[in-house]
């Protein structure tokens, strides 16, 4: 299929495509694929206020029925998978099969949400007053604007829209200005679900906004935007964290992650081996789940570590289009220069680097593949406690349990992390309050990867926020605590005697 034939299935006409001076290349190759028309503040401001105007009609739509809006985009996303998954692939450069996963992982979150938009359950609580009932209801917040990164181009923007959506909160969207197609042919389908949906489906309920950092402060200025939900980088974070707390408004934040994989003595080394290339070389190390950090017993290491160098050897780098790839393009020059920084640094630091450098020179000169890297430290260095977005995997010894732990955690990020033991002491005790610090803690399973049915996020740098499943939805919607006097005397809480 050709670029032009992937883009045009995906929904974008040629007038989508030109006339603008936001530049869209492909990963893939390095060519140009449009030519984007950028927002400026003005218009942004425009939408927001459309955006409100929507919000005082959908929240007054039942909650089961905003679900039935999430239900028509869920079966719509089902009908154009394979289309949307392939533009994934060409604007970011993941393989195909990862693109498909990342549009699986929105219907998924579409199915969860249509069933939570008839169990937005609030709580009846005793009160302790005669004839007085207590309860806990939940209300609509307000418009919702969402912030992407270029890794995820589309499942982030759904995990917190389809919640917001039922929660009755309209959504604006600011995705990576390096990958706005995807946006674009997402915002192209929620269109056509609202006009099958029917007129209780106000304009501009879903919105998109193409263009650089001053959008995204437009939606963190204005009081109106009573949320924004941001994934990237940490400094983004702290610039969306600090403009929200101005006007104290809300935000769930889920930025970067340093995730490790423990590999106990008892491990099943070719489960850890599967686990440890598919998370630390999925999508070419650009995840924020990506593997960053083995810590290894020492009596495995020998057993495990010269099979990971050889495994890394034989991965088919190329097209990310092409079956039978497994890694694709880093985003583009800038990455690719960020990863030759990281493997210097870590050199200096005492690292032994096995593989590492620009790949597929001869044949794709303007795109920036990279051998994944395999680097044996001889301690946990400085540069491991830096995410480097590249498929660069940390390795060092541990010889006690309790030394791994306190390595996987002494780092300042605290997204996902993972040990591989079939000792049921060592896994319980990883799990329980004095092993991870992360947000994410799995037994026999890689850092990444994770289903939509557990809150996603992470503490620390990571920032805090959850997302997707579990009761991550509260955080969409004002919580308010109702007293309600069905007698006929007018008793004070805590007894106290006011007479007049
Ligand atoms: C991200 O990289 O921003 O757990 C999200 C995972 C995916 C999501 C990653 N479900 O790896």
């Amino acid at each position: 299929m050709s670029y032009k034939d992937i883009l045009s299935a995906a929904g974008l006409s040629a007038s989508d495509l030109s006339g603008g001076t936001l530049t869209v290349q492909t990963p893939v190759d390095g060519s140009e694929i449009a030519q984007l028309a950028v927002h400026d503040v003005s218009t942004a401001n425009a939408m927001i206020e459309k955006s409100h105007a929507a919000f005082l009609v959908w929240r007054s739509v039942p909650a089961p029925r905003r679900g039935e809006f999430v239900r028509l985009l869920g079966e719509e996303l089902r009908r154009q998978k394979q289309a949307l998954g392939a533009l994934v692939t060409l604007e970011c450069g993941k393989i195909l099969q990862e693109g498909l996963g990342e549009v699986q992982e929105m219907i998924d979150i579409c199915d969860f949400a249509v069933g939570l938009s008839r169990q937005l359950y609030g709580l009846t609580i005793a009160s302790e007053r005669p004839g007085h009932s207590m309860r806990e209801t939940w209300h609509p917040m307000g418009v919702c604007g969402v912030i992407t990164a270029f890794n995820f181009p589309v499942a982030p923007w759904c995990w917190n829209a389809a919640l917001a959506l039922v929660c009755g909160d309209p959504v604006i969207w600011k995705p990576s200005e390096k990958t706005p197609l995807t946006a674009l042919a997402v915002q192209k389908i929620c269109e056509s679900v609202r006009a099958e949906f029917g007129e209780d489906a106000p304009e501009g309920l879903t919105q998109v906004l193409i263009g650089e950092r001053d959008l995204g402060e437009a939606l963190t200025a204005h009081k109106n935007v009573a949320l924004i939900s941001a994934t990237g980088s940490v400094p983004m974070g702290r610039a969306v964290a600090a403009d929200m707390s101005k006007r104290l408004g809300r935000t769930i934040l889920e930025l970067g992650g340093n995730n490790a994989m423990i590999v106990a003595p008892s491990a099943d080394l070719e489960m850890a081996l599967r686990a440890i290339v598919f998370s630390a070389v999925g999508t070419a190390g650009q995840r924020c789940t990506t593997l960053r950090r083995l810590i290894v017993h020492e009596d495995v290491y020998d057993a495990l570590v010269p099979r990971l160098v050889t495994a890394y050897r034989g991965l088919p780098i190329g097209d990310p289009l092409e079956d039978g790839t497994l890694v694709g393009p880093l985003i583009d020059a800038q990455a690719l220069a960020a990863m030759d920084a990281a493997l210097e640094t870590a050199r200096g630091e005492g690292g032994t680097v096995h593989g590492g450098g620009q790949a597929l020179r001869a044949t794709h000169a303007n795109a920036a593949y990279a051998h994944p890297a395999i680097v044996e430290m001889p301690e946990q260095s400085e540069i491991m406690h830096h995410e480097t977005f590249a498929p660069i995997l940390y390795v060092v010894r541990y010889r006690e349990l309790d030394e791994a732990i306190a390595l996987q955690n002494a780092v300042p990020q605290g997204l996902s992390s993972c040990i591989f033991s079939t000792d049921i002491r060592e896994t319980e005790y990883f799990l329980s309050a004095a092993g991870s610090d992360c947000g994410i803690a799995n037994v026999n399973i890689g850092p990444s990867g994770a289903e939509i049915g557990g809150a996603f996020g992470g503490e620390k740098d990571t920032g805090g926020g959850r997302e997707s499943g579990s009761d991550a939805w509260k955080a969409y919607m004002r919580r308010q605590a109702n007293t309600v006097n069905y007698s006929r005397e007018l008793p004070l809480a805590q007894g106290i005697r006011f007479d007049i």
